[in-house]
């Protein structure tokens, strides 16, 4: 077996609790599985030096590259954890009425090609989501996944007819509670039995969309995740489908579910494009894909108020998580925000030559700003105004920055000094404070 880490279970579900929570990390199953199993090593992707490379095209930050590894849906008693092995073991459970057998990659190299992350699934050169603005690039080929779909073509090609596949994410975004410029997924695709619905020499395009076979392949994914959210949130969970759309499933869904009272959106999914197939040599296939929100869920099962608290080392938070359980987080804390705001031009004219100069302002390369120089206490950046100069048409934001830390009071002398040192910065995005 290569760098790629696959577990084969046997498939009668049953698992023994013992986990040996060292590194490396120890999966045990019960002698009563004819077991396969292979073992991810914890944090052998933890290596800061493989993220920051001198590439020029290499916009990852010290803070970024100090997440990945951490490897917390491989950690038992760790809610990310608690909910992978959650979801893993209700695809076991299938395996059995639909003869279906997952097979599990839950150890990918973080680092993928813009192939595998885009143009295998057919994401356009000039799909917004592709911008160094949003993705982390190591080199101008490589890049820290987006998405566990980078995955999909690959294991496909390799042969894999049904798999899930769990892992970070990472993505250069806004910052509040339910947004962390790293994140957990999984990935589930599904080919259907060959002599129930196949591909080639079969019909395809619009024909194929509005064809029953298609449907048959919808009403399967939609049945299967549905029976999923009501392993995870209880039979009576109400659930609702939305089209949405995706370049590499057609037709495409997202799922959202009602909990205390609103709609929340767990997972995008659809009927895998017949172009990702014939490009991964499956042509001959058709078949189904998801790919939900780790966070998202275990937010919601274990009432986890904020994103960062993911990523904490208090013990406080680790002491109340236990392998194979769900519980209510109890709140240790809830220690005062500190507010301060930060005003400048997006712009600096720089008058060389009489050459007028404008670098266009990123908004995320502003958030990434504030991640390094603040880190996790960083809890939200908002927008509070905007204007654009009537005589010189410069514009101007300024932001509000609450810092907060899960574990401690902060002093307003320490944040100032945080505040400074971004207001040094802020010039290096070619911005001009006011
Ligand atoms: C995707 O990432 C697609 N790859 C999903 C997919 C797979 C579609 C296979 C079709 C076939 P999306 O960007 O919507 O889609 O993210 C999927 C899920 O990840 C969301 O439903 C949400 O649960 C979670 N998610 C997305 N962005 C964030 C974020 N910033 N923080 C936490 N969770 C997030
Ligand atoms: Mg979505």
């Amino acid at each position: 077996m290569s760098n790629k880490q696959r577990y084969f279970r046997c498939f009668d579900g049953c698992r023994t609790a013992a986990v040996n929570s060292t590194t490396p990390l120890f999966r045990s199953y019960s002698a009563s599985t004819q077991l396969l199993q292979q073992t991810p090593t914890l944090g052998q992707y933890d290596n800061p030096s493989r993220y920051l490379t001198p590439h020029p095209s290499n916009n990852i930050t010290p803070h970024i590259a100090s997440l990945v590894g951490r490897d917390l849906h491989l950690r038992p008693s760790h809610p990310i954890g608690i909910i992978r092995s959650k979801i893993q073991e209700y695809f076991i459970s299938l395996s059995q009425s639909t003869q279906t057998n997952y097979e599990i990659f839950d150890a990918e190299d973080p680092i993928v090609t813009a192939q595998q992350c885009f143009d295998d699934l057919l994401i356009r050169p000039d799909h917004p989501g592709r911008a160094p603005s949003d993705t982390y690039y190591v080199t101008d080929s490589t890049l820290l996944r987006t998405h566990t779909s980078a995955h999909q073509s690959q294991h496909l090609r390799s042969g894999v007819d049904a798999f899930l596949c769990s892992g970070d994410v990472y993505r250069r975004d806004e910052i509040d509670a339910t947004h962390y410029p790293a994140f957990h997924q999984m990935e589930g695709v599904k080919l259907i039995d060959p002599t129930v619905v196949c591909g080639e020499n079969d019909i395809s395009g619009e024909e194929w969309l509005k064809s029953p076979e298609c449907q048959q392949v919808q009403d399967d994914l939609k049945l299967t995740l549905e029976g999923l959210m009501d392993h995870l949130f209880g039979p009576t969970t109400q659930k609702r489908w939305n089209d949405d759309y995706f370049p590499f499933t057609q037709p495409s869904f997202e799922l959202e579910i009602m909990y205390e009272g609103e709609w929340l959106e767990v997972l995008g999914c659809g009927v895998i494009h017949e172009d990702v197939l014939q490009l991964s040599n499956r042509g001959d296939r058709r078949g189904w894909a998801f790919g939900l929100g780790l966070e998202r869920l275990a937010m919601i099962l274990f009432k986890i108020p904020d994103i960062r608290l993911f990523w904490t080392q208090d013990e406080r938070f680790h002491s109340q998580f236990k392998e194979g359980c769900i519980v209510e987080f109890q709140p240790y804390s809830k220690y005062p925000p500190v507010f301060k705001d930060i005003a400048f031009w997006t712009s600096t004219i720089k008058e060389s030559d009489d050459e007028k100069s404008v670098k266009e302002f990123v908004e995320n390369d502003f958030f990434d700003l504030v991640r390094s120089t603040a880190g996790d206490l960083a809890e939200r950046i908002e927008l509070i105004d905007s204007f654009t100069h009537p005589k010189t048409g410069r514009s101007s934001r300024c932001y509000r920055i609450s810092y907060r830390s899960m574990d401690r009071s902060l002093t307003n002398e320490e944040i100032d000094e945080l505040q400074f040192k971004l207001r040094d910065l802020c010039p290096s995005l070619g911005c001009e404070l006011r």
